[in-house]
């Protein structure tokens, strides 16, 4: 028998995870970055100690545990997964505080381990403090809640079950197709329980991150496929940004003249000015993806898992006979809208692609189209970026100006709003990791923690936050924890005096814009003057150093100036709400009322009931 260590089972979590590492093309790295905690009773005593008596496993602590969730996500995503935060929370609305963040993870498949705190495993001090009690069972508490948001959820009732909990919690982190959130749920007695585990146990461990291979049967499937193909189009997901397949697609769609359009995740796949490039996907898409989709005999969608977003609520492809080539690393997406499934890292098969389908090309005329589609579109997209909007500036404007001020590696991070789609639209992407955008769960208040993990996994460039008034009133302590690190945000608030998206759907749903304003109560509605926020001063109470700006002029120049600086920057620009980017040749669906007393409302239905029509079973 080796030799044993006596540890706590927190103290047991901790050494184990110091020591797991990753492995990809030959490049190994320290999984975990280190804890992000927010210690209560359920967890000071416990984990926190263990923390404590690692000092070689950093610990940080954030100012709210959502916020810390989204923190590792950006991590993990800006680090193309191969990198993440464990996190630690007390019991009760600590942990339950987690839950969002750990839907965040999980759906836009970014590895992240959580460790709330649970009740007692002895139970015979129950109810403790926090703790949400069950009359139909004593087997239950409120971290059970994390099991639908978890791709592996597991509860330590004993020290021991460590040795085999760990390790799986471990292959799901860095499973390229099971990846998400990991929940393991610590009861506060155990954490503090000692127990002897082998010292093995806590060696080094490699975890080799694999780039599995597709099937040759389907491959040839496939190369058949592309080759029969008259207007094929290529639909670039997220999964090619992890799979630092980037240059491979650049060759393949060169190679082969195949275009490519790019979903939120996929974003910066490709440089925009790559001649195959055709910009955004599906419902805050560019007119010349939209219309090539619509058109196309072949979808090959890769690292996609084809939300509504991507698919215009399933009326994007309209050819009759469209098939789909769907290369996924994991089979659950290679399978959607009845594709020929290539299960394989992205990387890899678009290098045998490519060396199989040597000589074939679209034809010209098609080649022509696309650069069209390109030449109009760039035209388009200048016009956004100087509309010369007033007394207010637009936020394509504002998009423009921070798009200018940018280096090519230089990442903007953005979540929900009327922002994403705008970028998606409308940002020129240089790099492959310079658009960071959570589309996934759209989470608003992502933008600002998920902009302090950017920046600790990418020190060296600059990070820029475009965030909602909405999005950073929903969450802006984070900026507290920047300073706390010394990690340096560039953070840019479009103040639109409340939810500027959900507004202009509501518009186009027929009921004004109901709900959607910051406005005072007025006659018993909200429909009094705006209820002013002075953001600057927020922002600045917390340590930021933060300037309002107006104009054109007064947004670049404050821009430039917060580029420079060393340290976290806000800088809050009032834009005018009723210039939108509009959309082109796309759909999205959200069902309108039935029946309303509102003509409005019914005109709208109408509408609806026509396009809904449009959407498509891919069987
Ligand atoms: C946590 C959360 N709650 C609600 C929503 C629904 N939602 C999407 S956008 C939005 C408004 C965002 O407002 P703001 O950040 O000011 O951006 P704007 O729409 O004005 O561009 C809301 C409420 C969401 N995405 N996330
Ligand atoms: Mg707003």
């Amino acid at each position: 028998m080796g030799s044993r260590c006596r540890l706590t089972a927190a103290q047991a979590t901790i050494l184990f995870l110091k020591n797991q590492h990753v492995e990809r093309d030959g490049t190994k790295t320290p999984f975990f970055a280190g804890c992000f905690g927010i210690f209560g009773h359920g967890n000071v005593a416990g984990i926190g100690q263990a923390l404590q008596q690692n000092p070689d496993f950093p610990y940080f602590l954030p100012r709210n545990e959502q916020a810390m969730v989204h923190t590792a996500s950006g991590f993990a995503k800006m680090s193309n997964r191969l990198r993440t935060f464990a996190c630690t929370s007390s019991i009760g609305p600590g942990a339950t505080n987690m839950v969002t963040g750990a839907a965040t993870a999980t759906i836009n498949r970014l590895p992240v381990l959580l460790l709330p705190g649970d009740i007692f495993a002895r139970r015979n001090v129950a109810p403790v403090l926090q703790q949400l009690e069950f009359s139909q069972t004593q087997d239950i508490s409120v971290n059970d809640c994390f099991k639908p948001v978890s791709r592996y959820w597991d509860r330590i009732s004993r020290p021991e079950q460590l040795l085999t909990a760990l390790p799986a919690a471990m292959r799901v982190l860095t499973s390229p197709a099971e990846t998400g959130a990991v929940t393991l749920s610590f009861p506060q007695d155990v954490q503090a329980e000692a127990a002897e585990f082998p010292s093995e146990f806590f060696t080094q461990r490699i975890w080799n991150i694999p780039r599995p291979r597709g099937d040759a049967e389907a491959l040839n499937r496939a190369v058949t496929l592309i080759r029969s193909a008259n207007q094929p189009l290529i639909i670039a997901g997220g999964g090619v940004v992890y799979s630092e397949a980037s240059l491979a697609l650049a060759r393949f769609a060169q190679q082969t003249g195949i275009p490519v359009a790019e979903t939120q995740a996929g974003k910066g796949s490709l440089p925009f000015d790559h001649p195959q490039s055709v910009g955004a996907m599906g419902v805050t898409g560019t007119p010349g993806a939209n219309i090539l989709a619509r058109e196309a005999d072949l979808i090959i969608g890769i690292g996609t898992r084809y939300s509504d977003f991507t698919t215009a609520s399933k009326t994007a492809f309209q050819n009759p006979s469209v098939q789909f080539i769907n290369i996924n690393v994991a089979e659950f997406d290679a399978a959607k809208h009845g594709g020929l499934q290539l299960v394989s890292d992205a990387k890899v098969a678009l290098e045998e692609l490519a060396a199989v389908v040597t000589g074939h090309q679209v034809s010209s005329d098609y080649e022509d189209r696309i650069a069209q589609f390109r030449t109009q579109w760039e035209k388009e997209v200048e016009r956004l970026f100087h509309l010369h909007n007033g007394p207010l500036v637009s936020q394509s404007e504002v998009i423009g100006i921070v798009n200018s001020v940018c280096a090519p590696n230089d990442v903007v991070v953005c979540a929900a709003g009327s922002l994403p789609g705008d970028l998606h639209k409308l940002w020129r992407t240089r790099d492959p990791k310079s658009y960071h955008l959570e589309y996934g769960y759209s989470c608003m208040g992502y933008e600002i923690a998920g902009g302090l993990g950017v920046k600790m996994a990418a020190p060296d460039r600059e990070v820029f936050v475009m965030v909602g008034d909405g999005s950073y009133l929903m969450m802006a302590q984070e900026i507290h924890t920047c300073l706390q690190e010394h990690c340096k945000l560039n953070i840019i608030v479009l103040d639109n005096h409340g939810f500027g998206s959900i507004g202009g759907l509501s518009q186009a749903c027929g009921s004004n814009g109901f709900g959607t304003h910051y406005r005072y109560r007025d006659g018993g509605q909200l429909s009094g003057d705006f209820v002013p926020v002075d953001f600057a001063a927020n922002a600045s109470s917390m340590g930021a150093s933060a300037v309002r700006a107006r104009t054109v002029d007064e947004i670049r120049h404050a821009l430039i100036r917060s580029r420079a600086a060393k340290q976290t920057t806000v800088t809050v620009i009032e834009v005018d709400e009723s210039a939108r980017v509009p959309g082109y040749e796309s759909w999205w669906d959200v069902p309108v009322a039935e029946v309303s007393e509102t003509k409005a409302v019914r005109d709208v239905r109408h509408d609806y009931e026509v396009k809904v029509k449009r959407e498509r079973h891919f069987i």
